[in-house]
């Protein structure tokens, strides 16, 4: 957008004057932070008008993406720099003597998501948006985010998210434009001309209000729009109830409603049959159907068309209940026969998984499912009994593989089977992982309907992980190839000729460095810890789970110690070990591996021999913000999950682009990571997936793995020298009975870790050599944006031409 600097101080003022009724010169840092983001708001509004109506004489056809999590982060600079107008908006804000950075810290992350899935929907909407689609992100607005961490002596601490105060700026409420949704209740079934109707009834109804968010892209026309749900009590209060005397259950009512859309579940790492769960599932779901299916028969007069005007995508399994609830709209709200509504749904939905993590795999205890959504469970078994009907005669007899495969068995509603069953296009998020769904957990279905399945490696929006967080090598690069990437992310490969050049090798160490120096302040802040910008920074940042072995790390940082004791001359490159992570509240192993991490930090940094080699450092809080500080600062992107479990990965893509060298095993996305750059460029080490599972059937006993170094090492977790004794996380690697003693072989890739540690020590002292593997690195990153994925679903999956 052209604007003039002396239009947007107008513009600043008379919002201002309108919402405080000061000037943009009396306000306060708060008003003026506000100003700015109504007056971008304004702007997005505007643009979003226009790209509506061009859109809506088109007809093209649209997606809808529905995700229970969309991690956003912050959205002020991320929306200047897509308009174009950070510089403006800059200037005119530093004519009035305010820093545009200042506004900046004060935006807090909206956090409604738990890791790579919700953030990968956000870098989808992004890139959606900048290739110019049209394309609706549906979600919940949670009151609270994912949790505020603290470490209190080393111990997660978590404390409530409450990212309205100051993130409600870039909400619209849209009130009259609300669902009602129905919960509990029994059914009616009568005959009417040889037609079965069932009505619900006696159910308690919950208000589903919509509020929209913008989403920008960059040098566009188009702007999308995130779409949060909150829950309401439809009667503000039933008075009725009230003069019956009932006040405490309709207070209680009220209340409940409410509780739905209050706060995000911060686990990834199990499921758990909770009521409030499926409760805010089915909200999502429900609403944003209804609103989807009004808004096309508005347009289109019929849903018989449906499929070839609408995608609508289901985010992992957590909005899998689309398939029964689109059914049951067609059927009961617009008098679709079985097999109409059925061909239309198989025809409309799309699913993609990210984790063959079982205890992450959705299944609902089905008395509870019933009692919750009777209607939606009535159909979920029609389904069921329809599917298993054809199932018997494509495996005739064969109970187990039937049962395996169908979406109700064992007292349970499986999701994952039901997506399975009704999706026509299903998606991993990585080559390996698509085979391995194919191969093993979603293999029978594979074979009936190969053409089903398909491959989508995940991208980042690459503008926010590269552009905006790290404007220095962005600007480097412009001035070596040009302007192309920023469009296109595949023209990075220009770089390569740079490949040995020594002034270009010299001007990524700068950048490096200055990067290096910002996180060292805002550490030596945050943690009262001075880091070595010179050393090696050698990066963890993720989500704490056990498959993803910070405690590999870990260990690995404990026998370091025990080399520089052992002779404190060792030749051992400097190196900043960093960390950040978020456990789930009740996930006590990862919590104690934070603990962990904390005690080796503190042993580190108490002994003067060592402490000058290596240093540990837990930041806490990881989120999207913080995120964007370490990752231009990274040398080394730790990737070291056990191999066959990591779905993809997208952390690695954002420290690649940023020039970071992944040490990493063969797992998600690091292998294609390895076919990009070659593996002079990576340090790999460790099983590969087939071998894996080839120990794992061979059976595995640690106890072989374990080498004298090793062993001194484990020692120490529970000897008292590290403060406490980590029984705990000692008996997980070692003793644990029926075989499943460190059940992600972390004691198995031990050794090979340590080997290509000693390789990163070793080769980053050729600054130039490992600087160029930097280069490789970013050059060979293209592949992995975004928008490169976003075309790959039009094209294979959404069937939507661009
Ligand atoms: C599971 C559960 C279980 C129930 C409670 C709430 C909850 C929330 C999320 C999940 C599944 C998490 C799956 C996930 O985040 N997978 C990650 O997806 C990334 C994007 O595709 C991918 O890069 C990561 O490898 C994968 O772990």
């Amino acid at each position: 957008m052209n604007y003039k600097k002396d239009e947007v101080t107008n513009l600043l003022n008379t919002k201002c004057m309108n919402v405080f009724g000061c000037s943009i010169d009396d306000a306060t840092e708060k008003q003026a932070y506000k100003t700015l983001c109504y007056v971008v708001k304004d702007l997005l509004a505007e643009k979003r008008s226009k790209f509506a109506k061009q859109y809506k004489e088109k007809e093209g056809k649209q997606v809808y993406y529905m995700s229970m999590e969309f991690l956003v982060g912050t959205s002020l600079r991320n929306n200047l720099y897509n308009l174009g107008m950070e510089s403006v908006f800059k200037s005119a804000l530093k004519q009035k003597k305010i820093d545009i950075n200042s506004l900046y810290a004060m935006e807090p992350d909206a956090g409604l998501g738990n890791g790579g899935l919700g953030r990968l929907a956000s870098c989808y909407m992004d890139a959606m948006t900048s290739l110019g689609m049209m394309g609706t992100g549906f979600s919940i607005r949670y009151e609270f985010g994912i949790f505020k961490q603290k470490i209190v002596d080393g111990w997660q601490m978590e404390f409530p998210d409450n990212w309205l105060e100051m993130g409600d700026v870039w909400l619209n409420r849209r009130e009259d434009e609300s669902f009602i949704i129905k919960f509990g209740g029994t059914l009616k079934e009568e005959w009417t001309d040889g037609k079965l109707k069932v009505t619900h009834e006696n159910y308690q109804p919950v208000m589903a209000v919509p509020y929209d968010m913008y989403i920008s892209g960059y040098d566009t026309d188009a702007v999308n729009k995130l779409v949060l749900w909150s829950a309401k009590s439809p009667n503000n209060l039933d008075m009725t109830a009230f003069s019956r005397g009932e006040y405490v259950r309709s207070l209680e009512e009220n209340t409940m409603a409410e509780v739905i859309s209050k706060i995000l579940y911060p686990a990834d790492d199990h499921i758990e049959g909770k009521r409030l769960r499926i409760k805010q599932q089915y909200l999502l779901v429900s609403a944003s159907l209804q609103s989807i299916l009004l808004k096309h028969i508005k347009k289109y007069k019929t849903l018989d068309n449906l499929p070839d005007k609408v995608a609508i995508h289901i985010n992992d399994t957590h909005p899998a209940l689309c398939v029964p609830e689109l059914t049951r709209i067609l059927i009961d709200e617009y008098g679709y026969d079985w097999d109409k509504a059925w061909d239309i749904v198989t025809r409309t939905l799309t699913y993609t998984n990210h984790t063959v993590m079982s205890e992450a795999l959705e299944r609902w205890p089905e008395s509870l499912f019933s009692a919750e959504l009777p209607r939606i469970y009535q159909i979920v078994l029609e389904i069921n009994r329809r599917l298993v009907q054809k199932l018997n005669e494509v495996y005739p007899g064969d109970i187990a593989k039937i049962e395996y495969m169908s979406p109700v068995a064992h007292g349970e509603v499986r999701m994952a089977n039901l997506c399975l069953a009704a999706c026509h296009k299903v998606n991993g998020v990585s080559k390996l992982h698509s085979d391995i769904l194919i191969n093993s957990i979603f293999k029978d279905y594979y074979n009936i309907e190969p053409d089903k399945f398909t491959n989508v490696t995940n991208g980042i929006a690459y503008r926010r992980w590269l552009c905006q967080s790290n404007p220095e090598l962005a600007s480097l690069i412009k001035n070596l190839i040009g302007d192309k990437f920023v469009h296109d992310a595949t023209a990075l490969e220009g770089l390569l000729k740079y490949k040995g050049d020594k002034n270009v090798l010299e001007s990524l160490q700068k950048i490096k460095l200055v990067k290096k120096q910002a996180l060292a302040k805002y550490i030596s802040h945050a943690n009262g810890i001075n880091v070595d910008p010179s050393s090696i920074f050698d990066v963890q940042i993720k989500r704490l789970h056990e498959y993803k072995r910070q405690l590999l790390n870990v260990l690995q940082i404990l026998h370091m110690y025990n080399v520089i004791k052992d002779n404190p001359n060792a030749d051992i490159t400097p190196r900043t070990f960093v960390f950040a992570a978020k456990a789930s509240a009740g996930y006590m192993m990862a919590k104690q591996i934070i603990r962990l991490i904390s005690a080796v930090a503190d042993l580190v940094d108490s002994d003067a021999a060592v402490r000058d080699k290596i240093k540990v450092v837990f930041i806490e809080d990881y989120k999207v913000s913080l995120a964007e500080i370490i990752i231009p600062a990274a040398e080394i992107s730790e990737q070291i999950s056990i191999a066959g479990k990591e779905a993809s990965g997208t952390g690695n893509m954002k420290l690649m682009i940023n020039g970071a060298v992944t040490l990493g095993t063969l797992d998600g996305a690091n292998v294609e990571i390895c076919e990009q750059v070659g593996k002079d460029n990576i340090f790999l080490f460790g099983m590969t997936a087939p071998e894996v599972e080839e120990l794992w059937r061979k059976g595995y006993n640690p106890n072989f793995f374990v080498t004298p170094e090793l062993k001194r090492v484990l020692d120490m977790l529970t000897s008292g020298i590290l403060g406490t004794r980590f029984e705990d996380i000692s008996k997980s690697l070692l003793t644990n009975s029926f075989g499943t003693a460190d059940a992600y072989m972390t004691i198995a890739d031990f050794e090979s870790y340590r080997q290509a540690q000693e390789r990163v020590g070793k080769e980053y002292l050729n600054r130039d050599k490992f600087t160029d593997m930097s280069l490789v690195n970013i050059a060979k990153a293209g592949i992995f944006s975004a928008d490169r994925a976003v075309k790959e679903y039009a094209d294979n999956i959404w069937n939507i031409k661009l």
